[in-house]
């Protein structure tokens, strides 16, 4: 018999502002199907938004961005290093931080974990205010709690911005 006893549940942000957007999101879902010890169990709608940036909203190409929920019994910063091997394998280049980009994938929570190193903070420190993490992750989950900031359905109803789902 399959144990997956020890296994996390870990919410992952997939974005992409560049290029044909849902194709690059598709080929991600499919590579991080492949990767062995992370097993998918949920994928959100595809939910667009205008440009997050510290200097403005909207000063690059709007965003597609998807949520997936995912269980594995990889170490979190093992599932960064995999998770970035995808990233390069998709032609994402880290020119400049908030830069644009074919792909990014976050790490918005693994399980109730709060810890902070410097290649990996979780929960993720900014997935609280971002509408574009928290509405496709309430579609799959309206119950969710963020660790350190609470239920997912009361962040959203404070937090400004928008995003709306894709047809
Ligand atoms: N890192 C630390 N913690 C984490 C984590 N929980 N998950 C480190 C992933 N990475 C984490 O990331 C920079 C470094 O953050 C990594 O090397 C890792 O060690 P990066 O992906 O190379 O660069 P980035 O994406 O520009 O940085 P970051 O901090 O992920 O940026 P943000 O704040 O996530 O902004 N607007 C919309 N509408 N939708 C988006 O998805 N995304 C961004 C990226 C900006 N605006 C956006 C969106
Ligand atoms: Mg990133």
């Amino acid at each position: 018999m399959v144990s997956f006893a020890l296994e996390r549940r870990a919410v992952l942000s997939l974005g992409a502002n560049l290029g044909d957007r849902l194709v690059t999101i598709d080929a991600a879902v499919r590579a991080i199907e492949a990767i062995d010890g992370i097993r998918v169990l949920q994928r959100s709608s595809a939910w667009e938004s205008p440009s997050w940036h510290p200097d403005g909203e909207g000063l690059t190409p709007d965003y597609v961005n998807i949520v997936l929920i995912v269980g594995t019994l990889m170490e979190p910063i093992d599932l960064l290093d995999a998770l970035q091997a995808v990233e390069d394998a998709l032609g994402r280049e880290r020119a400049e931080r908030w830069g644009s980009r074919t792909i990014d994938i976050d790490i918005v929570a693994v399980g109730t974990i709060e810890r902070a190193s410097d290649r990996l903070v979780l929960p993720h420190p900014r997935a609280h205010q971002r509408q574009f993490v928290l509405q496709p992750w309430l579609e799959l989950d309206p119950g969710a709690v963020l660790p350190g900031h609470g239920p997912i359905a009361e962040l959203a109803d404070y937090v400004d911005g928008d995003a709306w789902r894709l047809p």
